[in-house]
């Protein structure tokens, strides 16, 4: 079987942790096929999370956004991989469809997020979405490499991988 070993970052959010829905949203991905990697619980800083979503740095929400992420509990960091016969260039396509349809279907607000979704089943407002999905390959390698160190992210064979992939 010719893998493809492209990562995701998935992180279920402090609200997604208080909730009890980390082993849910991990369930998902699971039972879809992506491989975990690595798992972790962390209460990230302020600074930290300001690293992490730097890009959004000049929004209105992105004082209220650091807030939510560093103060009210843990969040759940994982890695992913989806291992598929597909060719790189049309795989990363195929990433970041994969991962925020999983999340949100490329919606950020869950009252906009059909149901069958993380976002449209489990929530409803949109600075309390309890997951989050990294949206590209590129960012994804940037995420893993700021939430984990690489002794962190496991490499090892899924045994069920024959049963999921032809
Ligand atoms: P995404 O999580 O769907 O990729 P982004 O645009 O990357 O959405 O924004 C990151 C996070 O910032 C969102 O998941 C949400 O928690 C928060 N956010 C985005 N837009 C708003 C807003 O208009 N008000 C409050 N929070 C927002
Ligand atoms: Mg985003």
């Amino acid at each position: 079987m010719a893998a493809n070993n492209e990562r995701s970052f998935i992180m279920v959010k402090p609200d997604g942790v208080q909730r009890g829905l980390t082993g849910e949203i991990i369930k998902r991905f699971n039972n879809r096929g992506y491989k975990l990697v690595a798992c972790k619980l962390v209460q990230p800083s302020k600074e930290f999370m300001q690293k992490h979503y730097a890009d959004l740095s000049s929004k209105p929400f992105f004082n209220g956004l650091v807030e939510y992420m560093s103060s009210s509990g843990p969040v759940c960091a994982c890695s992913r991989i989806w291992e598929n016969k597909e060719r790189v260039p049309l795989y990363c396509k195929y990433l970041k469809a994969r991962v925020k349809t999983f999340v949100n279907v490329v919606k950020t607000n869950p009252l906009a997020s059909a149901p069958g979704t993380i976002r449209g089943d489990y929530c409803v407002d949109l600075g309390r979405n309890i997951c989050h999905g990294s949206d590209a390959v590129e960012s994804a390698k940037r995420e893993i490499d700021l939430w984990f160190k690489p002794e962190e992210v496991i490499t090892y064979s899924l045994i069920e991988a024959p049963m999921v992939y032809e």
